[in-house]
């Protein structure tokens, strides 16, 4: 099985079918495209991917588009290490939490990743005249169905946003539902054993690690969540899949500059710090 994918590092529904991969033993070929440089505008990519957005699988020819169809297509292609459950009723609680994602949590993780880090990256890479070229080409039906308005206004208004607080706290929501999901001293989303449904939450957890948000979850605010996210960097794909495809420039302004919107976020959350 030949199967390539169009992925980059810092593209949580990249890593998401990176680590669905690594976790089924898959191999791939990777396409690097540089989300933050504008290299998914590229109209030979645009073939391939109409909304300009990473991943991108090809397999045999096949297109497949949108993280959370691709990882579904490869339970399909190799159903023996499948991580969807067998249980009708557990396959419907994995479904919730892969449609969450995909309607809400990646929506916010758009915003707040932009609002707090992206914007200053893409400033510093491309200049002025080149950030309005890479706001301009951002198709309309991208990453949300309006995601060219949205993103020029989280890229030039940051934390004035009108949105920026509700996604915040939007985002934290869910890391509260899956604080509740593990409560009881359960291991993994759904079921006892890891599913798509933590695969496909583990990069939106990660994003706020890497941006130095770990006072979400530590200090006792949601426990479940710490010890789940713990399970998770200590499985043997984490660091290949969700780590180490990051640019080192990109690791640390992620660092840096989350490290430095944490104040906004934790009084947008009512965190004490
Ligand atoms: N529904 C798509 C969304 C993909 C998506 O939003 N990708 C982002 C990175 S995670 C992207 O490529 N953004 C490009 C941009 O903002 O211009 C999926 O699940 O694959």
């Amino acid at each position: 099985m030949t199967f390539t994918l169009y992925h980059h590092g810092s593209s949580v529904c990249a890593a998401k079918v990176r680590f669905a991969m690594a976790e089924k033993g898959l191999e791939w070929d990777g396409i690097y495209v540089d989300i933050l440089k504008g290299e998914q505008f590229d109209p030979e990519y645009q073939k391939l991917n109409p909304k300009s957005v990473v991943p991108t699988l090809v397999h045999e020819g096949k297109v497949i588009t949108d993280s959370t169809v691709i990882c579904e297509y490869l339970d399909r292609i190799a159903p023996e290490s499948s991580l969807h459950p067998t249980d009708p009723y557990d396959y419907a609680q994995v479904r919730y939490w892969t449609k969450a994602v995909d309607e809400d949590l990646h929506p916010a993780c758009g915003a707040v990743t932009f609002v707090c880090s992206h914007r200053h990256t893409v400033a510093r890479n491309l200049g002025p005249e080149g950030v309005r070229e890479f706001l301009a080409s951002t198709p309309e039906f991208s990453v949300t169905a309006d995601w060219n308005t949205k993103k020029k206004i989280f890229v030039r208004d940051g934390f004035d946003a009108p949105e920026a607080p509700e996604k915040i706290k939007l985002y934290d929501r869910y890391l509260h539902k899956m604080d509740a999901a593990l409560s009881g001293g359960k291991h993994w989303l759904v079921g006892d054993r890891l599913s798509i449904a933590d695969v496909a939450m583990t990069p939106y957890v990660n994003r706020m690690a890497m941006m130095s948000m770990r006072g979400l979850w530590d200090e006792g605010r949601l426990p479940n969540l710490a010890a789940w996210f713990a399970r998770i960097e200590a499985l043997p794909n984490f660091t290949g899949a969700l780590l180490d495809w990051v640019p080192e420039d990109l690791t640390h302004d992620l660092r840096d500059n989350g490290a430095k919107s944490w104040p906004e976020v934790a009084r947008i959350l009512d965190i004490a710090i």
